[in-house]
């Protein structure tokens, strides 16, 4: 039997910008319909975790809730995410919601300890570290972490933090240093990781950000994967979503109409700088593109107007008749005879 990771779902999901109603809806749709393929591929008694972040949002409509509950009553472990949490006393966040209803719910959340969660499944031990509400807490979580390795099958570690993030952090996000790292590398077979959109690793691949399940918007565009660790311990990815479809063309390609209606795009881009007289050109092409794409989620028309050149006049000054002459018949033999002449009556 494999063990399947992988996290970042989203569900209920809605994106205002570069969108149209319909499409809006169907990236949330895809969305849903994208963790219930993963929980469902992994349900032939293969157990799968969700890293975090099952909701966009801390608090979602039924209907959304509905699906999550779906979702996670297929996991063995769903953590909970920054999305998920409110972060604060007395607010009852979905994902709090789903673990409350149920007695043996997979929602982890210990969000104001430094407490983690262990279980034991035949592929490996696995060690859970929900979001914290602080970076000290989450610092405090993974400095009481002892050595992990068994003898009989991997340890894994999963997270849900930025890694390695040179950037102030806001306050609602954690992060785990390369320092940290190398020491759980340490400690742990693998270390895996929600929260970062876009899969990366280090450590040779010891350390792993397992990446979303499918965009969420363009700032999260590449391949997506689940990842599998097999019954040797192997953790490999498997492709979920492939980033071709996505397209960036600049406008002339566009309107050159590179694709036909039956070849899918779910994100578009249009690029580049066009004459202002071609921007509506291009609008219109944009409508059409959405009418012949119904698979499609979003359409970003990031095309510039070019600026209108102004051809640089010299403009003279008002200049009196002789002392126009005298410039234009500088350096020429008539401007010495000139001179004479305007001598004589100045
Ligand atoms: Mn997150």
């Amino acid at each position: 039997m494999s063990m399947y990771f992988w996290t970042d779902p989203h569900l209920g999901l809605s994106r205002t910008s570069h969108t149209t109603p319909a499409s809006r809806r169907l990236l949330q749709q895809t969305l849903y319909l994208q963790a219930k393929s993963i929980v469902e591929m992994t349900c032939f008694g293969h157990a799968n975790i969700c890293l975090g972040d099952l909701f966009d949002s801390t608090e979602n409509e039924e209907a959304v809730i509905a699906q999550g509950a779906e979702i996670a009553e297929k996991c063995s472990l769903v953590l909970s995410g920054n999305h998920d949490l409110a972060n604060r006393d007395g607010k009852l966040s979905s994902l709090a919601l789903m673990g409350t209803l149920s007695n043996d719910s997979p929602v982890a959340i210990c969000d104001d300890t430094i407490d983690h969660f262990r279980l034991s499944f035949p592929e490996c031990y696995a060690v859970a570290i929900p979001h914290k509400r602080t970076q000290e807490l989450f610092d405090g979580a993974l400095a009481a972490l002892d050595n992990n390795r068994g003898k009989d099958r991997p340890s894994v570690l999963l997270l849900h933090c930025n890694y390695d993030s040179g950037y102030a952090k806001d306050e609602a996000t954690l992060n785990l240093t390369r320092e940290q790292a190398g020491r759980l590398v340490e400690l742990f077979d693998y270390v895996l990781l929600g929260h970062e959109h876009i899969a990366r690793s280090d450590f040779d691949g010891r350390l792993q950000i397992l990446g979303n399940i499918r965009p969420t918007s363009f700032s999260d565009i590449s391949d997506k994967y689940v990842w599998v660790l097999d019954n040797k311990g192997i953790l490999t990815p498997e492709l979920v979503w492939n980033s071709e479809l996505h397209k960036a063309w600049d406008w002339e390609t566009f309107l050159s109409g590179p694709i036909g209606a039956e070849d899918p795009v779910e994100f578009l881009e249009i690029t580049g700088t066009a004459p202002a007289a071609r921007l509506p050109d291009i609008a219109r092409e944009v409508q059409k593109f959405w009418a012949a794409h119904p698979e499609t989620l979003m359409v970003r028309n990031i095309v510039k107007a070019e600026a209108i050149a102004l051809e640089q006049i010299t403009v003279n000054k008002a200049l009196d008749v002789p002392t126009r002459i005298t410039e234009e018949l500088q350096g020429t033999p008539l401007a010495a005879i000139w001179q004479h002449y305007l001598g004589q009556i100045q």
